[in-house]
């Protein structure tokens, strides 16, 4: 009997759990069709149940990504080399792949990508498929690979690696022959996937030119993609690729809404069909810089919905390589401040270059703003004014999830409720100046509208509002001192579901 009556206390539980989160039990899925039958409401629905694949996930986590462009370019002073450059001009005098490293890591930064090869095609590790690289420079007589140093360095302090391998290439004779270009560029590929163990992100940039024929080579993307996925399975391939977007802008400010679930663009469909409820291998290639990609009105009109998130690339300074004349214009500790709320702080990555010196250092100056900024970072979100305090949630499920730093439980509302309240009843009156909310995306993105208010002793009176939330949303506003606050969730896409919730005071 007791048996019998566990077994039902059991399925009960399970019933009233399924029957709530029934929505959420789906399995990864980040990409999704829309038939023509499907209605308003059905598309709403399928935006709201995309998913990130785990690599995508893994590298939102991050929040913090770095750039470290160094090559030719650091010596000869430029932008963009024409890949006619002496390779005897390639010399660092004390390079330290470990001090690039630590410099990032203690700036908070949990990835970094090497620019292995820029546009001048000169390559920081000896390539077998060039004579443009590392090996015929004075560099440790030929015998360095600043690839292999970073590889190294990013593994034993335990921060992702990854690699920027520029497609356009100034120096390749073969560049502009689509087919001799295309197996140079897989060789070089299976080089840097095959020799310096894990690799977690592949960047492809977008800029391209002709070639000594006069012709632009097509890019064989697909066979790319296919090579990456099969020798580096983890690796998210950003940009001109198909896991990571480009926010649209070097400018280290993203949109005030947006959308991680964006709409595959038709002409890109090319294999749609073979590849659709997997893993996308294809990128969306419309317009993805426009103001609104993702709102209701876009996705009304799509034929595929593809979760396709922003990363958000700038440089500490005005140039991407490293410029002496410009080692008193690195962005400020307040400036990256305001990069991050601007980035991070609207559901982006943030991809931040910190060019090293000729020495082959990351310069001083780098160093003290990075320091800087971390402190910044670190004093603002130290304490969580709300830790402790009561949750008022009437609709709310699991409402100590919002506080307890766990991503992997959250709050979410009963039934199928869309709108919510969390009131939060301190101890004391607070000041405070910040608002973070984290939607928990590993089960999709929801949330199209919020605000947050305070009550005055009287009337409950708006701080702050805001659309979309995504894996990590910041507000910053004039310090609002109160005892009494609540979030509002105006319109969600789907049962909210938030992992974080949190109130600080800027130092
Ligand atoms: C661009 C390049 O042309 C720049 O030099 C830089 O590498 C930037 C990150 O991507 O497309």
């Amino acid at each position: 009997m007791k048996k019998i009556m566990l077994l039902f206390v059991r399925v009960f539980f399970f019933l009233a759990v399924v029957n709530t989160t029934a929505i959420y039990a789906q399995k990864t899925q980040n990409y999704v069709v829309i038939n023509a039958s499907d209605n308003g409401q059905d598309i709403i629905a399928k935006a709201a149940n995309i998913t990130p694949s785990p690599r995508q996930l893994r590298w939102q986590q991050l929040e913090l990504t770095a750039f470290l462009h160094f090559g030719m370019n650091t010596f000869t002073n430029q932008e963009w080399g024409d890949g006619k450059e002496d390779t005897k001009l390639f010399n660092p005098t004390n390079l330290d792949a470990t001090q690039w490293v630590r410099t990032c890591k203690e700036a908070g930064i949990k990835q970094v990508i090497v620019t292995a090869k820029h546009h001048d095609g000169f390559c920081l590790w000896p390539s077998k498929y060039t004579e443009h690289s590392v090996k015929n420079s004075p560099w440790k007589n030929g015998q360095g690979d600043v690839v292999k140093e970073v590889a190294d360095a990013c593994h034993q302090q335990g921060i992702g690696f990854g690699i920027y391998l520029s497609p356009w290439d100034r120096n390749n004779p073969d560049y502009g022959d689509t087919e001799k270009y295309n197996a140079y560029f897989m060789n070089q590929l299976t080089e840097l996937l095959s020799n310096y163990g894990k690799v977690d992100e592949v960047w492809f940039d977008g800029a391209n030119g002709t070639g000594p024929n006069g012709k632009k080579p097509a890019y064989h993307f697909e066979a790319w993609y296919s090579l990456i996925r099969s020798l580096q399975p983890g690796a998210v391939i950003a940009i001109m690729g198909p896991d990571v977007r480009w926010v649209g802008t070097e400018s280290g400010y993203g949109r005030q809404s947006e959308w991680s679930v964006v709409p595959l663009d038709e002409q890109s469909n090319t294999g749609t069909e073979q590849n659709s409820q997997k893993d996308i291998s294809f990128a969306p290639k419309g317009d993805m810089t426009g103001d609104d990609l993702g709102s209701r009105d876009k996705i009304a009109k799509a034929k595929e919905l593809v979760w396709y998130p922003a990363e958000t690339d700038v440089s500490i300074r005005p140039g991407w390589f490293y410029h002496e004349a410009e080692d008193t214009k690195v962005k400020s500790p307040e400036k990256l401040m305001d990069i991050y709320y601007s980035s991070v702080g609207r559901n982006s990555v943030l991809l931040l270059n910190i060019p090293p010196d000729k020495r082959g250092l990351i310069n001083e100056q780098d160093q003290k703003n990075l320091k800087e900024w971390k402190n910044i970072i670190d004093n603002t979100f130290k304490t969580n004014l709300v830790k402790d305090t009561k949750i008022i949630s009437a609709n709310g499920i699991n409402p100590r999830a919002l506080l307890n730093g766990n991503v992997n439980n959250y709050w979410t509302t009963k039934n199928q409720d869309t709108t919510a309240t969390i009131q939060m009843n301190l101890a004391k009156p607070q000041t405070f100046d910040v608002l973070l909310l984290q939607e928990n995306i590993a089960i999709g993105q929801r949330i199209e509208k919020f605000n947050l208010e305070y009550f005055d002793g009287k009337n409950w009176e708006l701080i702050t509002e805001g659309t979309t939330v995504g894996a990590k949303r910041l507000i910053r506003f004039k310090a609002i001192t109160a005892q009494r606050v609540r979030l509002k969730i105006i319109s969600s896409r789907s049962n909210p579901a938030l992992i974080a919730m949190g109130l600080y005071k800027q130092p």
